[in-house]
């Protein structure tokens, strides 16, 4: 089966970085093909940042369904344009931060997200709400680390998120880490040996969730909201974004399952 993960944001390295740590993980068969779109922020650190990634992550979920791949990641903790990537895809589309927190909800009863940014902490406290994690998920802390610091060797990085870390464990009376960035996705195994406690990152998650999905059959339901956008004309430089009306996709044959 082939995954594409998509970062995103447009920072090259941090795309090489999510997709070495989903390859870490992949079982074998598994392609993955780690992307970022062309345009967009190099970082995503606010809400501006995040509605604008959305059409590049569109962008590359409508490639995807040309190139008839088998299922999607989106890389980012905020998930963007989720729900709008499983109305134009006939794969199944996970975001991290829900990959993460269901997988946190299986391992645990109760866990806390470490994010970058303290601004970032509401965005991923609207999804604990909406993915129905508030029973498990104890809290959001902010390391106040920028997203592209994790990119630089020497940024003391690693070492103010491992104390964020600790003081989860500590203060927050949980016993499960969720990373709440594709960033922090090599951070993971370090972490864990230092606390002893699951550190659960994201972008391992979902692959692993996609390729259990691939397994069992399933994929996005096709009736009610989530069914193909209705084909209307889009206007301007958005024309070549509007809907058909139906698949993308090239019929899949079954074999590359
Ligand atoms: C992420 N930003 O996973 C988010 C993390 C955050 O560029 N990749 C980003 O700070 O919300």
């Amino acid at each position: 089966m082939r995954i594409k993960v998509i970062n995103p944001n447009t920072t090259a390295g941090m795309t090489a970085k999510i997709g070495e740590a989903a390859r870490l993980v992949a079982a074998p068969g598994t392609d993955i093909l780690a992307v970022n779109p062309a345009a967009g922020p190099v970082s995503i650190e606010s809400h501006y940042d995040e509605a604008l990634s959305v059409l590049g992550v569109l962008e590359e979920v409508r490639a995807g369904e040309r190139e008839g791949v088998d299922g999607y990641v989106i890389a980012c903790f905020g998930d963007p344009g989720l729900l709008a990537a499983r109305e134009i895809a006939g794969a199944p589309v996970l975001g991290i931060a829900e990959a993460a927190m269901h997988v946190a909800s299986l391992i645990a009863t109760g866990f806390s997200v470490v994010t970058t940014l303290t601004r970032t902490c509401i965005i991923a406290e609207h999804l604990v709400e909406r993915y129905g994690m508030q029973p498990f998920c104890r809290r959001v802390r902010g390391s106040d680390v920028p997203v592209l610091d994790l990119e630089e060797t020497g940024s003391g990085a690693f070492a103010t998120i491992l104390e964020e870390c600790r003081a989860a464990i500590q203060e927050d009376r949980s016993s499960a880490i969720v990373l709440g960035c594709a960033g922090m996705a090599d951070l993971a195994a370090r972490i864990e040996r230092e606390l002893g406690v699951p550190v659960i990152d994201g972008v391992a998650a979902a692959v692993k969730l996609i390729e259990a999905l691939v397994g069992l059959g399933v994929s996005t339901s096709k009736r009610g909201d989530l069914a193909w956008p209705d084909a209307k004309p889009y206007a301007g430089t958005l024309a070549s974004f509007a809907p058909s009306g139906g698949a993308l996709r090239r019929a899949r044959s079954l074999t590359n399952v």
